[in-house]
């Protein structure tokens, strides 16, 4: 398993995020303290200088194993499970241009806010906007699969959608998508508040998790909070699972310390 610190080149609502609006930076010290590559939490890709980007990556020697796209939701208001065509329109444009920038760089991109919600709504509304999510999933998955690129939704706690909340609703939705190159991504934080067991939720997950965000019960870097981390590692090796463990954490007290904290809690637990 590798490690990976999750950094933004813009600030964001979205806090679990270091360096926010300096990737340069992000990028030097995320290879300085020993990381083998760097998530990119994204609002558009379009926006942003890419062959920059990509020379960074090469000049630090670092990976960029995924694209976070939550910001489009937090930020610009777009979601999958809006049903409105304007706003279909534009988060699977969104979706492309982050696809587009993928191919380039080898990242997957991941499906987790960027659902949106269903704000507990009456039950043919809801199945609309699942129905509409379903379809416009399948349909960047294409666009993502022609350009070689994997997708992967996020399982995502209660208080911050009721769409997709554990491994089995998310494994759900990826069967009714059925794109092969659609997984799944864990996230610590969520699975504390939502899974009955880690340990099962991961053998439920099995080939099909593709990316793991690795962070304590109270979304610092891991070893700041109350998660058995030694256990969840052990669980991963028993599925097989290579790929990496993202740090997606608020960075407290700063932006140094949190991800110096995670490298060494993390090495740590993988020469257990
Ligand atoms: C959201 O809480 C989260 O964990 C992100 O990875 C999804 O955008
Ligand atoms: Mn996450």
């Amino acid at each position: 398993m590798k490690t990976s610190l999750a950094l933004s080149p813009t600030r964001s609502k979205f806090a679990p995020l270091s360096y926010t609006g300096n990737l340069r930076r992000g990028m030097q010290k995320a290879a300085e303290f020993g990381f083998d590559g760097v998530e990119l939490n994204l609002r558009d890709s379009d926006d942003l200088d890419k062959d920059a980007i990509i020379g960074w990556a090469e000049e630090f020697g670092l990976e960029v194993p995924s694209f976070g796209t939550g910001q489009s939701y937090f930020e610009d208001g777009l979601s999958l499970a809006d049903t409105r065509p304007e706003i279909q329109r534009a988060v699977r444009d969104r979706l492309k241009g982050h696809i587009r920038f993928a191919a380039c760089i080898g990242a997957q991109v991941v499906l987790g806010s960027i659902r949106g919600n269903f704000f507990d709504t009456d039950q043919a509304t809801r199945q609309a906007q699942y129905d509409i999510a379903v379809e416009a999933t399948r349909d960047v998955a294409e666009y993502a699969a022609e350009r070689r690129v994997f997708l992967t939704v996020e399982a995502i706690n209660r208080y911050e959608t009721d769409f997709l909340n554990t491994t089995a609703d998310a494994l759900a939705f990826i069967n009714d998508v059925g794109a092969p190159n659609l997984g799944l991504v864990l996230d610590t934080f969520h699975m504390n508040i939502e899974e009955v067991s880690f340990v099962e939720a991961i053998h439920m997950a099995n080939d099909r998790l593709r990316h793991f965000h690795l962070v304590d019960s109270n979304r610092l870097a891991p070893g700041m909070g109350h998660i058995d981390f030694k256990t969840i590692i052990a669980a991963l090796k028993q599925i097989g699972y290579t790929g990496y463990l993202s740090g997606e954490m608020l960075p407290q007290p700063d932006d140094d310390t949190a991800s110096r904290n995670f490298i060494e809690y993390v090495d740590k637990l993988l020469k257990v």
